[in-house]
């Protein structure tokens, strides 16, 4: 066994072997002979799921036994990807599983192309959950992922004619291997209806929800494999289902109550991820989707908490801390205030002490439209009770408001949470910062401007609240098991413990310069160039050639993350390559992996765009041999894993301030890619880590931007100034790339001229452009490189998810760790 962790494992290549063909036999009722790689899947993962479940029993047990403290992490996503890989590396059965296969005839990497992704999110946040349950397993840590059992998760992106088209993923059609269905948990979820006011005897008052509708939360459990194998945490996903519950009070307050009433088809509640981030949509069942797995999951915690303790409420603040991630959980903060007051019958300030304590809150974005705000009116007719709730934890709030700054209108309105507009909106960020105990940036520069300026009033109300732990991302899902071959090197030079403890890697800069290993490593990025090359010819029918630069921009689509910046630099090059067919350049391919929002007419429009430039440059014999432009599409998990191990650059171009953090810049750079980034988000760290020879920074920096928007930016300024810079955008407009149908691309050409350029495009231009001009020419330089490349390897030790996780552990969740046996 190669790996140190497969030696605690004492299952053996013919044990697995055997438990592959039992499988084989007795649950998928095939043999040998006649499966196909669907069936070998499915009785690989059977033999898998053994092992785990055994975990699962040695970790519940454990935690019941000690009775520990918890995480508990609500999200509204988790992109978990592909499970069988991940989990075959973490128990350290991977070599051993594929020798298994081979003696079976069957090539262990085809039969995990047959696994779907599990794409029960939509991007950085979504991923971000993902990794980190990966680290709190690994660090033995008591946690549990609570979220939404979506039976579709994000759409499948096709291409068609160079547009866009968004296709039902289905991802449990042939049902899924890893999940357990946990009927003897499931719990009942009240909605809509109205209140009751009481008026008890001696004069105080209690309030009772009729509610006019209840759904049934099925639960889901996904096992969550930690790397060693020792600790096996679950993620528990909720379904919806219609409720045989018979609801009594609707029955008795007749007339009244029907016109309350309101019917949600039960199981359109978990049926489908809505595919948008960063912009809210401020749809019904979008809140309705939040309040039903928050719900579920606090009466899940409460049930084991009394299991534990009875009605002594007095300890569950030290047993229970819930990390919500974004807003999207916050409707927990008055549904755990609701338990406590009307239905543990605590008082106000003993039920806001717990909740208080009990809350903590990451912030994942500045960009003002996706800050979730709900009407009230919303809010009163699916949950009467929190909109009460909601208002008392405002009251209270202003009163505090008014003792620090007496008389100060302006900032109770700034301050509250209620946003007074022409429709009163109930502000969700504000009442995540006032219910939670501590909230955090997802990357310094994001938490300092978090506290300058998205809530710099609550910075003085409550000094040290706000914080920072800058995200990470699991070295075992984006080096060991992505990349087998890097790992492999890497371990023959610095051991194997680096997957646990990445800061090791900084072991590799002594051999930078090393003429062996340079030649080594380049050699695996080459390989890997090809592999990602086939996979393009069959995806998408271009050829690239491996000796081309891989440059890299996979992310979802996004004006602020200027995918068009990248396209316009392409359009330059494509110019200048007509104009001089000797201008100086190393070959270059160019691809892209985005998914739009369905909504985003111009995300659209920009994939669109990539498309028929692609076309056309693939096409133009004059400069194919230099330039190729590739959209793969349906971006995801499984194609990043295929893609980051190839990229030679790796693109991070958003304008400054506007990317918390991004976490596929870690993934990159930590794979060997060089970054031509801004000075945004995490980019910041990993150019401090890297050394700023080993990336290529330029553009405006935040003070910058802030300073162009105040002064009145015109981008006409820059079109008509620069020569290039007009020839390319009148370019779009005229008929080239769409033969036949001039305007097609205009609206690209359009949002960056009389749409006022907001993410200041045209502003930055130049600037890119002469990185990439500076990349290109280090490129050239073969060990120059393979140094560079080297080094971001192993500087990256800070950016594992691992690190993110203890920071919270240390500064937000106390945790002590609980070894499994
Ligand atoms: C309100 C709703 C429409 C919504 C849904 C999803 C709003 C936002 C999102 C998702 C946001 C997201 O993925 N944000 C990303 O979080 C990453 C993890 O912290 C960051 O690295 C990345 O910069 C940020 O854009």
């Amino acid at each position: 066994a190669t790996s140190a962790t497969a030696s605690l494992n004492g299952l053996s290549k013919d044990d697995i072997k055997q438990a592959i063909v039992r499988h084989l036999h007795c649950s998928m009722g095939t043999d040998e002979n006649k499966a196909n790689d669907h069936a070998w899947w499915k009785a690989a993962c059977a033999a898998v799921q053994e092992q785990v479940l055994e975990r699962l029993r040695s970790t519940q047990k454990a935690h019941y036994m000690n009775d520990t403290r918890a995480v508990h992490y609500f999200s509204a996503e988790f992109l978990m990807g592909r499970l069988m890989s991940n989990n075959l590396h973490n128990l350290g059965l991977y070599e051993k599983t594929h020798q298994a296969m081979r003696e079976l005839g069957v090539d262990l990497t085809d039969v995990m192309e047959q696994e779907p992704d599990m794409a029960l999110g939509n991007g950085g946040l979504g991923r971000l959950a993902a990794c980190f349950i990966d680290s709190l397993a690994t660090l033995d840590l008591p946690a549990i992922g609570y979220g939404l059992h979506y039976e579709h998760g994000l759409f499948r992106q096709e291409i068609r004619s160079g547009a866009q088209i968004e296709r039902p993923d289905s991802w449990r059609d042939y049902g899924n291997p890893w999940e357990i269905c946990r009927p003897e948990s499931i719990q009942e979820i009240p909605l809509y209806g109205y209140v009751e006011t009481k008026y008890g005897d001696k004069g105080q008052i209690n309030k009772e929800w009729h509610p006019g509708s209840i759904v049934k939360g099925v639960p889901w459990d996904i096992p969550v494999v930690g790397y060693g194998g020792k600790t096996v945490n679950v993620l528990r996903l909720w379904e919806s289902q219609a409720s045989d519950y018979f609801n009594w009070d609707v029955f008795n307050a007749g007339g009244y109550v029907d016109a309350q009433r309101e019917n949600v088809q039960a199981e359109t509640i978990s049926k489908v991820l809505y595919p948008n981030d960063e912009t809210e949509a401020g749809k019904e069942l979008r809140l309705i989707q939040q309040y039903f797995f928050c719900a579920c999951s606090l009466k899940d915690i409460i049930r084991r908490y009394k299991r534990a303790h009875g009605d002594d409420w007095s300890r569950f603040a030290d047993q229970v801390v819930i990390q919500l991630n974004d807003t999207h959980p916050a409707i927990a903060i008055p549904e755990l205030i609701r338990i406590l007051v009307d239905r543990a019958g605590m008082d106000w300030g003993a039920a806001w002490e717990i909740s208080s304590k009990t809350f903590a809150y990451t912030n994942h974005t500045l960009l003002p439209e996706a800050l979730e705000k709900w009407p009230a009116r919303m809010l009163e007719k699916i949950l009467p009770r929190h909109l009460e709730i909601i208002y008392e934890i405002n009251h209270r709030f202003m009163r505090k408001v008014e003792e620090k700054w007496p008389g100060d209108d302006a900032i109770k309105r700034k301050l509250s949470i209620i946003e007074e507009s022409s429709e009163k909106m109930i502000r969700m960020g504000n009442l995540s910062v006032i219910g939670s105990f501590a909230v955090n940036g997802v990357a310094e520069i994001h938490s300092r401007l978090v506290k300058e300026n998205l809530f710099p009033e609550f910075e003085k109300l409550w000094p040290g609240k706000l914080t920072n732990v800058t995200n990470g991302i699991t070295p075992r899902r984006w080096l060991k098991a992505c990349n087998p071959a890097l790992s492999k090197l890497i371990s023959e030079r610095i051991g194997d413990k680096w997957p646990t403890e990445l800061y090791k890697l900084q072991g590799l800069a002594n051999f930078a310069d090393d003429k062996e290993f340079q030649q080594q490593f380049m050699q695996i990025k080459h390989d890997n160039k090809v592999r990602l090359a086939a996979e393009v010819k069959t995806l998408t029918g271009v050829e690239l050639d491996p000796n081309m630069i891989f440059d890299i921009q996979i992310k979802r689509l996004h004006e602020y993350k200027r995918q068009h910046l990248n396209l316009l630099h392409i359009l330059a090059l494509y110019r200048r390559l007509l104009e001089d067919p000797d201008y100086d350049m190393h070959p270059r391919a160019f691809l892209f992996g985005a998914k739009a929002a369905p909504g985003y007419k111009l995300a659209k429009d920009i994939i669109y765009a990539i498309n028929k430039v692609a076309d056309k440059i693939n096409n133009d014999v004059r400069v194919n041999h230099k330039l190729k432009v590739v959209f793969l599409p349906n971006y995801r998990v499984s194609l990043a894993e295929k893609m980051i191990p190839a990229a030679d650059i790796s693109e991070q171009i958003s304008t400054a301030g506007k990317e918390a953090s991004g976490t596929g810049n870690m993934k990159l750079s930590l794979n060997g890619a060089l970054t031509v980034g801004t000075l945004d988000g995490a980019n910041i760290e990993i150019a401090e880590e890297v050394g700023e020879e080993n990336i290529f920074i330029f553009g405006l920096t935040v003070e910058q931007v802030q300073k162009l928007h105040a002064g009145g930016y015109n981008p006409y300024d820059i079109y008509d100034n620069s020569r290039e810079i007009k020839a390319i955008l009148d370019w779009l407009e005229t008929d080239y790339f769409t033969p036949g149908k001039p305007g097609e691309l205009a609206s690209v050409k359009q949002s960056l001229l009389d749409g006022g350029d907001p993410y200041l495009v045209l502003a930055d231009f130049d600037a890119y452009s002469e990185a990439q001009q500076k990349a290109d020419r280090a490129y050239r330089d073969k060990a120059g490189w393979a140094r560079k490349a080297i080094i971001n390897t192993a500087r990256m030790g800070k950016f594992t998810s691992d690190r993110s996780i203890r920071e919270y552990v240390e500064r937000i969740w106390r945790l002590t760790p609980c070894h499994v046996e």
